[in-house]
C-alpha cells in the first residue's frame, strides 16, 4: 500500500491550567497533528512536542523539519504492507522519535480503519477498561497542591502522581500521606537528581509510594542501577527507555523495577509493544505514561494501555483534565471505578473535530507521493 498524502499541522491549544515539572512548564499544547490518506481512508497521529527541548531533545520545530524533510518523503516513497514496516523505514534516521511516532501512529490508525477493527484489537489489547490516574504538576505551595489533589479525588481518580524537585519532594509527599494514608501515590523528578542525592531520595521510602519515576539523568541507566540498590521505593524509568535495546539494557543491568511506556518517546507503537512484551517476560510491570496529548494521541495511548502487562494505573486522564475544548468530538470521561473505557469502534476511536482543529492550527503543510 502507498500513502498518497500526508498533512502536518502544528496546533496551539491552551491547557486548563499550567503544568509544571522540575525543569519546565507548559501552558498549552504545541503538538503536531498528522493526517495520512490512502485508498479513501484517513489515519490520524500526534507528535506531542513542545516549545523547547526540556523533556527530550525534540521541539515542534525540530519534529516539523524532520517530518517535512526526511520522514514524510520516506513514508510517501515506501510500499507499506503492515504498520510494523514504518519503524523499519525510519530506522535510518537517528533519534527524533516523537517526530517518527506521529507518522507511525497515523499509519496504525489507517490500517485499523482499513481492516475495520479497533486499534486496541490490532495491537493485541485484552482489556476493555484501563486504570488511570492524574499527574499533578508542581504548585506554588502545599495547600494549593492538596486542594488540587482533593479536586481530582472528588472526580473519581484513584491514583495520584506528583512532580518533585529538590525543595519540593519530602514535604509535599509527607503532607499528602498525612491527609490520605492509603492513596495510590507516586513521584516523578524528571531527571533533576544525581546519584549523590541517593540518601535524600531514600527519605521517600517511608511514604509507601507505588514508585519513584526517573529521578536521575534523562539518558542514564547505569547510575539508576546503583540507586536501585540504595532506595526501597520501586524505581521506574521514563526518559531513559527510548528503544527496546534500552529496555533490555535496563533489565539486564537491574536498573529499574518498573517501566513507564510512552510510545511517542520510543518512536512508535511497534517498538513500544516490543518493550511491553520484553518487560512481561522479565516480570517487570509497565504502565502507560503521557505527554499531555490531545484527544488524538490520547486515544492511541488508551488502545496501547489495553495490553495485558499494563498493570499499574496510567497517566492517561480524561480529556477535560487537560483541555476545556479538545480537537475531538468524543472525549474520554472517567468511569466511576477510576478507569477509561477502551474504544471499540474502528481505528483509534478518536473522532476529529475538523472545524475546531482548523481554528487551532497555526501552521499546515501537505505532502503528496
Ligand atoms: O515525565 O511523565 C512525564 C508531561 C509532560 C512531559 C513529561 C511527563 C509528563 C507528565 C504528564 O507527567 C502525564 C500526562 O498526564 O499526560
Ligand atoms: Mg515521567
Amino acid at each position: 500500500m502507498k500513502i498518497e498524502r500526508i498533512e502536518l499541522r502544528r496546533i496551539a491549544l491552551p491547557y486548563v491550567s499550567r503544568f509544571e515539572t522540575s525543569g519546565w512548564y507548559h501552558d498549552g499544547s504545541d503538538a503536531i497533528i498528522v493526517r495520512v490518506d490512502a485508498d479513501g481512508v484517513t489515519g490520524w497521529g500526534e507528535s506531542p512536542v513542545s516549545d523547547g527541548p526540556w523533556y527530550n531533545e525534540e521541539t515542534y520545530e525540530t519534529a516539523w523539519m524532520m517530518q517535512k524533510k526526511f520522514l514524510g518523503p520516506m513514508l510517501l516513497a515506501a510500499d507499506i504492507t503492515a504498520p510494523e514496516d514504518v519503524s523499519k523505514i525510519f530506522a535510518r534516521v537517528r533519534a527524533n522519535r516523537m517526530a517518527k511516532s506521529g507518522l507511525e501512529f497515523a499509519v496504525w490508525d489507517l490500517f485499523a480503519r482499513m481492516q475495520n477493527v479497533s486499534l486496541a484489537k490490532l495491537l493485541g489489547g485484552t482489556r476493555d477498561r484501563v486504570q488511570v490516574g492524574v499527574s499533578v504538576g508542581i504548585k506554588k505551595d502545599i495547600p494549593t497542591l492538596l486542594e488540587s489533589i482533593d479536586g481530582y479525588l472528588a472526580e473519581g481518580y484513584k491514583r495520584i502522581k506528583i512532580k518533585i524537585k529538590p525543595g519540593w519532594d519530602i514535604e509535599p509527599t509527607a503532607a499528602i500521606r498525612d491527609r490520605w494514608p492509603d492513596l495510590m501515590l507516586q513521584v516523578d523528578g524528571n531527571s533533576i537528581y544525581h546519584l549523590s542525592d541517593a540518601d535524600h531520595l531514600a527519605e521517600l521510602d517511608e511514604f509507601n509510594l507505588l514508585l519513584n519515576e526517573q529521578p536521575l539523568d534523562h539518558d542514564d541507566i547505569f547510575d539508576h542501577a546503583k540507586l536501585k540498590k540504595i532506595i526501597q521505593t520501586p524505581l521506574c524509568l521514563d526518559e531513559s527507555i527510548v528503544s527496546p535495546d534500552h529496555a533490555r539494557w535496563a533489565i539486564e543491568l537491574d536498573a529499574c523495577d518498573i517501566i513507564n511506556i510512552k510510545p511517542t518517546r520510543i518512536g512508535g507503537l511497534a517498538d513500544a509493544k516490543k518493550i511491553h512484551d520484553m518487560a512481561q517476560a522479565a516480570g517487570i510491570p509497565v504502565w502507560h505514561g503521557g505527554m499531555l496529548e490531545t484527544g488524538i494521541g490520547r486515544a492511541i495511548n488508551v488502545a496501547l494501555a489495553s495490553l495485558p502487562n499494563f498493570s499499574l494505573p496510567s497517566d492517561i486522564s480524561a480529556n477535560n483534565r487537560y483541555f476545556h475544548r479538545d480537537i475531538v468530538t468524543n472525549p474520554f470521561t472517567l468511569n466511576a471505578d477510576g478507569t477509561l473505557s477502551v474504544p471499540t469502534g474502528i481505528g483509534s476511536g478518536a473522532e476529529v473535530d475538523e472545524a475546531f482543529l482548523d481554528e487551532v492550527t497555526v501552521d499546515k503543510i501537505e505532502m503528496r507521493a
